[in-house]
């Protein structure tokens, strides 16, 4: 399988996060990609490429275009308002404020295009959401020119990223503007597999009312755990999309087995669906190592988790999400792509 990457998505590098209270240093760094990058190396997965650049527009068929143009002139407007440490978000247009004024001061427009004060914004975040994008895109492509499968190494992450918001360390939503790029280029119908702890609720609203992208995402139960504001089990779509998005909520302290039925059952969706291609947004933060989180999966688990996958016998873009116990992510990712190639 070939492996998409490069190196612009480095340049993002956050210090600090906010984070229990506290300044903590970041989980979602660039060391990330790099860990893998050298499991790939290491276990000879395949070739490693360059992505193409892409025009801002597949962004724009996902994206609100003054989001999109916020997160571009972010750091310009940030430091001149003479700010030069990386940025948070602290006041949001929250029930009883105004939804509907123009905010101009960069701390509202901060509030206004964000979900959380989680995910810091640098100097260079924009390029780099950019390029995993881009990768994300170049994955598509290579499926739309008839690979079977391929492995997106995106960083920063997309799948907290809604039309017009960043958060939960994520900017662009890489597996959707894949998504609409497969339909936009040809494809009828499109299903999403979310396995990240953290449920994608960026991704679910992006689709919530379509039927020709199909959103299933098993994570932690949002009641004990971020986004807590969506990812529950009645959550099943709406309008057209009525009957497309499904979720598995599961408990904390989920290992391998409690996680297998939910799994078996999303790949009945799949089966059910017949999607031309499945865009797994792939988290590897349910290991039981991980730094913030509290699922219970061993390494061996994700290359059961990649053979499941290979079942469902459709074409695969694999896009990276989370995932923060450095040590073993590059052993817990290349898993799951080994287990999948069989
Ligand atoms: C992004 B992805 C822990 C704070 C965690 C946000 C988590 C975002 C996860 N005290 N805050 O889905 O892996
Ligand atoms: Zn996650």
């Amino acid at each position: 399988m070939k492996t998409i990457f490069s190196s612009t998505q480095l340049a993002h590098a956050p210090a600090q996060e906010i984070s229990d209270g506290k300044l903590k240093p970041a989980v979602e760094i660039p060391g990330r990609a790099e860990m893998v990058l050298a499991a790939l190396k290491d276990r000879q997965v395949g070739d490693i490429i360059e992505p193409a650049e892409f025009p801002v527009r597949p962004l724009h068929r996902v994206h609100a275009p003054d989001y999109v143009g916020f997160l571009e002139t972010f750091w310009d407007s940030w430091t001149a308002a003479g700010r030069s440490k990386e940025a948070f978000p602290f006041v949001w247009p929250i029930r009883s404020l105004r939804q509907d004024t123009k905010v101009e001061h960069i701390d509202g427009l901060l509030g206004r295009y964000s979900m959380d004060a989680g995910t810091p914004l640098g100097g260079n975040t924009y390029q780099a959401a950019r390029a995993s994008a881009d990768t994300a895109l170049t994955g598509a492509k290579m499926l739309l020119d008839g690979e079977q499968s391929a492995f997106a190494l995106c960083r920063p992450p997309g799948h907290h990223a809604g039309y017009d918001f960043f958060g939960g360390y994520c900017f662009f939503n890489n597996a959707a503007i894949a998504a609409q790029y497969l339909r936009d280029y040809g494809l009828h119908r499109v299903a999403i597999l979310d396995v990240d702890y953290h449920h994608g609720n960026g991704t679910q609203s992006l689709f919530y009312d379509r039927p020709d992208v199909l959103f299933l995402s098993i994570h932690a139960d949002p009641k004990d755990e971020y986004p807590y504001f969506l990812g529950y089990a009645d959550e099943t779509g709406e309008h057209a999309g009525t009957g497309f998005t499904r979720n598995w909520p599961l408990p904390l302290g989920t290992d391998w087995e409690a996680y297998t039925p939910a799994l078996e059952e999303a790949c009945r969706w799949l089966l059910v669906y017949k999607p031309e291609a499945l865009i797994v947004s792939l988290g590897l933060d349910c290991y039981e190592k991980d730094p913030i989180s509290g699922f219970k999966f061993v390494s061996d688990d994700f290359i059961r988790l990649g053979q499941r996958l290979a079942k469902v016998g459709v074409p695969t873009l694999f896009v990276m999400e989370g995932g923060y116990a450095i040590d073993a992510l590059g052993t817990n990712c290349v898993n799951v792509l080994e287990g999948f190639a069989g």
